[in-house]
């Protein structure tokens, strides 16, 4: 799978992708990560990727040119047509089911804007996928980028240590939240690891484990639970 990024930060990704399961993702050649500097299309000595908004109001706006001529250039750096993502707070909240649906495509491309947005004609001119992560605000995309490249890398297949790790994880089983993990030392400032994982009966630790994950996600989540009925 491949992703190609389009920033005005491209040095804010090296350290991410590099790292861990992304890091380990490349090497392995399940995916590749390719950075854009939308500066590189200004076609401007200045290379000035913003301006003042028409109409006035504070803030900047990412300007149309850089941005369309950037994605047009990198779509056609590659023959497969990637499914190309605006992250914006305007857009559609990114979930486990986006995720999943984003994890079976090729090629995906991650528009990153800075600033009060983007000038509406981007939006007009590429016809892309609007993606937000949450409902709060953020300075620019690239930290919504980093969170669906996570999310989506480690869905590949051959990714992840074992197999039903991704499976595991919260909203993977049933739409629950995580049960409660525990490792070594089985005694830690006097709280026990619960008898039941020490006691080798894996019929006994899954019936544990799942009662748990339905307990928290009532207690914590119930909304989760209400959404899957
Ligand atoms: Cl995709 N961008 C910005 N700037 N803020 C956000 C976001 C995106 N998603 C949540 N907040």
């Amino acid at each position: 799978m491949r992703f190609d990024i389009l920033t005005i930060f491209p040095e804010m990704f090296r350290e991410v992708l590099g790292c861990s399961i992304l890091g380990i993702a490349q090497e392995k050649g399940a995916v590749s990560y390719h950075l854009h500097d939308i500066r590189e299309y200004t076609g401007d000595k200045h290379r000035r990727v913003d301006d003042r908004p028409y109409g006035g109001g504070p803030g900047m706006v990412m300007m149309p040119g850089p941005v369309v001529r950037a994605v047009e250039a990198v779509e056609a750096a590659d023959e497969t047509p990637s499914l190309q993502v605006l992250l914006t707070p305007q857009g559609r909240t990114f979930d486990q089911e986006m995720a999943a649906e984003l994890a079976q495509t090729r090629r995906i491309m991650l528009i990153c804007g800075r600033y009060e947005g983007f000038d509406e004609r981007i939006r007009l001119a590429l016809g892309a996928e609007e993606v937000s992560i949450g409902d709060y605000v953020l300075s620019g995309g690239e930290l919504p980028a980093m969170v669906i490249i996570d999310a989506v890398v480690r869905l590949q297949k051959d990714v992840l240590g074992h197999p039903d790790s991704a499976l595991q994880d919260s909203f993977g089983v049933e739409g629950c939240l995580d049960f409660p993990q525990y490792t070594r030392p089985p005694e830690f400032r006097g709280m026990r690891v619960p008898d039941v994982l020490l006691s080798g009966n894996h019929q006994k630790i899954a019936e544990w484990r799942a009662k748990q994950a339905k307990l928290r996600t009532i207690s914590r989540r119930s909304d989760m639970l209400e959404a899957s009925r």
